[in-house]
């Protein structure tokens, strides 16, 4: 029988899970995860950015701040009709989630919001999950992106409590939790992970895995990232995150959230297919798909096909829970 979906997780004993011996956590991973999901089914996700720099935040990991100069391509708001031949390409290249982004603070009720509603609704009837990551969103603006179909809504914690003043100055964490409550108010399914690398402690990493598996409600989806040092970023120079870190960060987050999506994210061009398939035994199940993330390179969809291959996975369809809903009524 399936042991209840914990949300009382205390400190101590998500410390003591994710410093047990590698290969034990692994296991014990792995054996939550074929518990509760079909452990063959990586969710694939596409991300655009529809509109990319000129960030007024100083995210000191993030290319797409203002004040960095990091060479990106700084781009206005694209036009839908553009939108959604990306997604449709996506769509056909295997993708069950379309994930748009977008260099703002916050959302503010404009033409441009307006624009976006717009490209929800249509991403939504090309019968593709739709995902949004547009800064901080009031209760009502999140109303509206349900009202347009919107399926998730992502917005990261990216680090423990203690630590984020460290990588932002110009938003508190309080912030980011108000608008994930927003979110959660108006319907729309949470996507809330982090980065590992910004020089955090494991001690950090615990405690924003705490804050994450004792929200009211897991986060549907729980994206890992690791940390892409951007050349004129005040991160450029962190060390390359080590894959072992990423596995103990993967395999603890499954225990704690087991029916979660967690997201292998950022940071697979520098891995091997060994490792990712490490990362998949330690319980991801889902990844972002094609050759740019928003703005930064990504494996290539024939790259991961011939992953997928190799190691057995398909692709989640889109939906499949209220497909598998409606058969049974
Ligand atoms: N502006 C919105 C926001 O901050 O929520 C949406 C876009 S923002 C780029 C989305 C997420 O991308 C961030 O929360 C962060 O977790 C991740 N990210 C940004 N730059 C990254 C980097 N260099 N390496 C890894 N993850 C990164
Ligand atoms: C998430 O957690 N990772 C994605 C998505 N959510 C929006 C973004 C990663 C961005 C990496 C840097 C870039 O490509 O600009
Ligand atoms: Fe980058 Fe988002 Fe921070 Fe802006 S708010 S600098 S886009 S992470």
């Amino acid at each position: 029988m399936q042991q209840e979906i914990r949300r009382d997780w205390a400190i101590k004993e998500i410390q003591d899970l994710y410093n047990q011996p590698l290969l034990e956590l692994v296991y014990r991973a792995a054996t939550v995860h074929r518990k509760y999901n079909d452990t063959a089914e990586v969710q694939v996700c596409t991300l655009l950015s529809i509109k990319t720099g000129g960030c007024s935040e100083d995210c000191s990991y993030c290319p797409q701040a203002a004040r960095y100069s990091t060479g990106i391509d700084v781009h206005a708001l694209m036009k839908k009709e553009a939108v959604l031949e990306y997604a449709q390409k996506a769509k056909d290249a295997g993708s069950t989630r379309f994930c748009m982004g977008a260099a703002w603070r916050q959302v503010r009720d404009n033409k441009d919001f307006d624009h976006v509603l717009d490209m929800v609704r249509g991403v939504n009837e090309l019968g593709m999950e739709v995902c949004c990551t547009l800064g901080m969103l009031t209760e009502s603006q999140a109303q509206k992106l349900a009202d347009a179909g919107l399926y998730a809504y992502n917005h990261n914690l990216d680090t423990s409590s203690e630590y984020y003043s460290e990588i932002i100055t110009t938003r508190t964490y309080n912030d980011r939790l108000e608008t994930l409550d927003n979110v959660r108010k108006a319907g729309v399914t949470v996507c809330c992970g982090g980065i590992i690398g910004l020089g955090e402690t494991h001690e950090d990493r615990i405690k924003m895995l705490h804050t994450l598996s004792t929200m009211p409600e897991h986060p549907e989806s729980v994206p890992i990232n690791a940390l892409v040092a951007i050349k004129g970023t005040p991160l450029e120079n962190n060390p390359k995150v080590d894959i072992w870190d990423m596995v103990r960060m993967i395999a603890t987050a499954r225990i704690l959230m087991p029916k979660s999506m967690v997201r292998l994210s950022a940071g697979r061009t520098d891995m091997s297919v060994a490792e990712q398939a490490l990362c998949f035994m330690a319980g991801a199940n889902s990844i972002f798909a094609g050759e740019k993330l928003l703005t930064t390179p990504n494996p290539s969809f024939e790259e991961d096909h011939v992953m997928f291959q190799l190691l057995g996975l398909k692709p989640r369809e889109a939906f499949k829970e209220e497909k598998v809903a409606e058969e049974v009524l």
